[in-house]
């Protein structure tokens, strides 16, 4: 979002948990935003919604369109559940293999599916997830798919999805994209 509206900040790759993820979030998660007079905004929407709020070049979140604006939410909430469940597979995944529960693999790698699965209906053959410009939706779901790359290369969503795979190839080539997935 700050790339795409051109608003100049430093970014800081810090792990999760990591000093400046904790400093900025009583959780330690991460994205956190730490604003020049140290106030901490986190959670990505909470972040996305303010950064927003600061231009309009481009508006990324509809503005007076409520039913548009509530398109883009939920675009929004189905990307972040992806990227949720992928985080809940990996960490179940990096225990050794007697301690992993198999109904949790099993509960959120089909929420994963499933969410994949309602994003290509929705996507259908359009360039935008929604309206005729970029918005939030398209930066949320590309966001995710870049974490379910790095954590799942062997989930052939490419294969299954050729018109996903099409928008994340284009979407993939944006600067905002090249630089946040570094
Ligand atoms: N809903 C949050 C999710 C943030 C989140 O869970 N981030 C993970 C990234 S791996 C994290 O920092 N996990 C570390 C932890 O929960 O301790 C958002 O969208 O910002």
């Amino acid at each position: 979002m700050l790339l795409e509206k051109n608003i100049p900040h430093e970014f800081v790759n810090d792990l999760p948990q990591g000093e400046i993820a904790r400093q900025a979030n009583p959780m330690g998660r991460i994205p956190s935003l730490i604003l020049d007079d140290g106030f901490c905004v986190f959670d990505s929407s909470v972040i996305a919604d303010y950064a927003d709020a600061l231009n309009d070049n481009p508006v990324l979140i509809p503005r007076s369109d409520v039913k548009a604006r509530l398109r883009v939410k939920r675009w929004e909430a189905l990307a972040d559940g992806i990227a949720d469940s992928a985080v809940v597979v990996r960490t179940e995944r990096i225990r050794d293999v007697d301690r992993q529960d198999a109904a949790t693999l099993e509960l959120h790698n089909r929420a994963i599916s499933n969410a994949l699965d309602y994003a290509a209906l929705l996507l259908g053959k359009n360039e935008w997830c929604e309206g005729k410009s970029i918005t939030l939706a398209d930066l949320a779901l590309a966001s995710a798919l870049v974490y379910l790359d790095l954590r799942q290369p062997e989930r052939d969503w490419r294969g299954a999805y050729p018109d996903l795979a099409a928008w994340f190839g284009k979407m993939s080539k944006r600067q905002s994209v090249i630089a946040a997935s570094a």
